[in-house]
């Protein structure tokens, strides 16, 4: 095997390709030139364009009927950060990782920061999880966590909470992510709304630990564990949540967690206008809650959003800052490779986002020209922002083809020898 986090590696790789790279890179800079673009600006946007990967993510997921494990999969949250950082090395877009407790639990947390500040990686917002039961545990989340109808199951859920507060606060994370998979499988099942008052007040004791920087992300979902009522079954009750939680608190949204055909790109914008937009959780689906890869099924829909977060960032709105994180399961792909592919489809719709001519759009939009204003954001999506993204790549130290440069490492065959499996590893789907 060779490294593939070695510069010298990838800027032999990169030596191969560089000079189809340029000619395609120096046409699409003329292209953009004609449109009074500058090709410069935007891979200098992209370049700086990040998004955590999830500890999760670099693991096999599964469904309810199997899983089938990978060759070499992590075994523990320390080789986890290994494959984390090969996504990071050729990509230069995933500079942080988003931890899941107890999942990723460790004695040491001062030291698994300093090794993962040794890999060039961070931590990004940390994720609860009181959807499973943990052996030892003196309460059972069978029928719900922090909404139980049983006050020692739900201080005992806001306990986790908080311990992976403190433990974000040694990583060096400043969000907490809370996802509840609590919510009622029959009609009666659940007193709706005294469900989501006892959420509320849980909410409300783990917002008080919350150190003054850290924000708490609230994740929505409209079924699954639940298949009749969730709990914060949407963005509405989400943002009802956040509002009454106060200014700390925002939503997240991931673009599984709705119905099949809802608007997203309308969600984001009624949350970028009430001062909620938190984070997402990028992944792509098809029927349902499927955690495709992103960009894989709908590009359009992931370019739409885009579009909505560059034109909030280009109307300058305030504190608006929204913490991009994958949220996969990768069920039949080389995790890493569906990891890094993903994170560069996000680029790619952001470059598009980028592209739109928004002046132009405006006066369409103002004068009712309902063609040419769909047509400005067709013009923006069909443009081939490929040298883009791999120009902005490779001016960071990373692969102009990270898939190709990945597979001619040898990585995955020695990690297959390195690490044999173990039973249980942990991974999942939030
Ligand atoms: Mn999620």
């Amino acid at each position: 095997m060779t490294d593939p986090t070695n510069p010298q590696f990838i800027r032999d790789s990169n030596a191969q390709a560089l000079a189809a790279h340029q000619a395609d890179y120096d046409a699409l800079g003329a292209q953009l030139q004609r449109l009074g673009r500058d090709i410069e600006s935007v891979v200098d946007a992209v370049s700086r364009f990040a998004v955590a990967i999830p500890s999760w993510g670099v693991g096999t997921g599964g469904t309810r009927f199997a899983r089938f494990p990978g060759p070499g999969e992590p075994r523990n949250v320390y080789e986890k950060l290994e494959d984390c950082a090969v996504i990071q090395a050729l990509t230069r877009a995933t500079p942080a990782v988003s931890l899941h407790l107890p999942w990723d639990r460790t004695g040491d947390y001062a030291q698994l920061r300093e090794v993962a500040s040794g890999l060039g990686l961070a931590f990004d917002a940390m994720n609860s999880n009181t959807f499973q039961d943990q052996t030892g545990q003196p309460h059972s989340y069978k029928f719900g966590s922090i909404t139980h109808t049983d006050r020692a199951t739900r201080e005992q859920a806001i306990a986790h909470n908080i311990d992976c507060i403190q433990a974000g606060k040694q990583l060096g994370s400043r969000a907490l992510t809370l996802w509840v998979g609590d919510g009622a499988n029959f009609p009666g099942q659940h007193h709706l709304t005294r469900a989501f008052e006892r959420y509320l007040e849980s909410a409300k004791q783990i917002y008080a630990a919350l150190p003054p920087d850290w924000t708490l992300l609230l994740e929505h979902k409209m079924y699954e564990p639940a298949f009749y009522a969730s709990v914060i079954q949407d963005w509405g009750t989400s943002l009802l949540a956040a509002q009454s939680l106060g200014p700390q608190a925002r939503c997240l949204v991931d673009l599984g967690h709705h119905a099949p055909n809802v608007n997203i790109e309308m969600i984001v914008a009624r949350l970028i206008y009430a001062g909620k937009l938190g984070g997402f959780h990028f992944n792509d689906s098809k029927y349902g809650d499927d955690d495709l890869d992103a960009g894989s099924i709908e590009p359009f829909r992931l370019f739409l959003v885009f579009d909505q977060l560059v034109d909030a960032q280009y109307r300058r709105v305030s504190s608006f800052s929204p913490a991009y994180m994958l949220d996969q399961s990768h069920n039949v792909t080389d995790p890493i490779e569906s990891l890094m592919s993903s994170a560069i489809e996000l680029q790619r719709a952001f470059a598009q986002a980028l592209l739109v001519d928004r002046e132009a759009l405006s006066q369409h939009q103002h004068s009712n020209d309902v063609l040419l204003a769909a047509q400005t954001l067709k013009r923006a999506f069909t443009l081939d922002v490929h040298p883009i993204l791999c120009e902005a790549r490779r001016r960071r130290g990373g692969a102009i083809d990270p898939i190709h440069t990945y597979r001619r490492s040898g990585y995955r065959a020695a990690r297959a020898q390195a690490r044999p499996a173990v039973a249980g590893s942990g991974s999942g789907i939030v």
